[in-house]
């Protein structure tokens, strides 16, 4: 072989070799920039996804601070709410203290019981609660329309539909009607005289319709151990006459009880209960319409006509004196 052909076959067969190098370069080259191309992405989707979380991450918190701003503002509205709602509350609560005290002041003031006919506030006539002493109430007719009114009824009697011929404890302790006729008691009428300066009134009426009575400026009756007697009666002033002061200090007396100073009963005689002496010239307890008549037995006021005649009318009562 000559040299010319060595050397040609020799580049023959080399250059392929370097070709195949230089492709193999090529490629690896290419490689080469496809990874650095692939790593570029990977890390720009990973800077993106970083970047996508950091917003998310971001919006996720501004989202739980407007949330959570938001639950502390109602939070807040909520406890206003209800401070407001315990204001309102106390507020009304005082109020209703304020109309408990107003209400226990009203009734109290409602319940105030007048301690006598004089205290009633009114000028009508009628049935009455009185207070004589604390928890102690007396139902009383009061006369508010003649003499000034504030007097406390005792004895009345207009009609008969009331037995008067009794006998002491119910003397003492009251009979009859404050609607109709009735005598309030002389416990009641001692206790009341006794507390205090009163009055005595007499109103007569006989049958033919005359009218009088008997005034007298002071008035009180000893206690049941003093046989209620009448012990204080003071100045007579009147039209009826006065047949009363005779029996000044006497004793009370019953068919049952006999006080006065004669040798009959005079309660008997009588057919009443009074302050008898031997007997009297009064006897407003007697029987009413004393039919048929026997003399003494009815109701009379002597000295109102100078005799012993029936009364169709009686009421005494009494009133303090300030
Ligand atoms: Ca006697």
């Amino acid at each position: 072989m000559t040299d010319q052909r060595w050397y040609d076959k020799r580049v023959t067969n080399e250059y392929p070799l370097q070709a195949i190098q230089r492709t193999s370069i090529r490629q690896e080259e290419l490689l080469q920039s496809k990874l650095v191309k692939l790593e570029q992405n990977i890390n720009v989707t990973d800077d993106t996804l970083k970047e996508a979380i950091r917003n998310t991450e971001f919006k996720l918190l501004s989202a739980l601070e407007v949330l959570r701003d938001d639950l502390i503002g109602k939070l807040d509205n909520l406890q206003k709410k209800q401070q407001a709602n315990h204001n309102e509350l106390v507020g009304d609560r005082q109020t209703c203290h304020d109309l408990q005290v107003e209400l226990i002041k009203n009734c109290t003031n409602q319940v105030t019981i007048p301690t006598s006919c004089k205290e009633v506030p009114t000028k009508v006539s009628g049935k009455y609660t009185i207070q004589l002493e604390p928890n102690r109430n007396i139902p009383v007719y009061c006369e508010q329309g003649v003499f000034e009114g504030g007097w406390i009824v005792f004895q009345y009697r207009f009609n008969g539909s009331v037995d008067f011929f009794r006998n002491w404890v119910e003397y003492r302790n009251g009979f009859g009607s404050l609607d109709g006729e009735f005598w309030l008691g002389l416990e009641f009428v001692h206790q009341v005289t006794s507390s205090g300066k009163h009055e005595l009134m007499v109103e007569l009426k006989d049958r033919q319709g005359n009218y009088g009575y008997a005034h007298y400026d002071e008035f009180e009756i000893g206690s049941e151990s003093e046989m209620y007697s009448l012990k204080k009666l003071g100045t007579y002033d009147g039209t009826a006459q006065d047949s009363l002061s005779t029996y000044k200090g006497m004793e009370f007396s019953t068919k049952d009880k006999d006080n006065d100073n004669s040798e009959i009963n005079c309660a008997t005689r009588h057919a009443g209960a009074w302050w008898y002496r031997s007997c009297t010239s009064s006897n407003l307890n007697g029987l009413y319409k004393n039919e048929p008549f026997v003399r003494s037995k009815g109701m009379f006021w002597y000295n109102f006509k100078n005799d012993e005649r029936d009364l169709a009318l009686t009421r005494m009562m009494i009133r303090e004196v300030k």
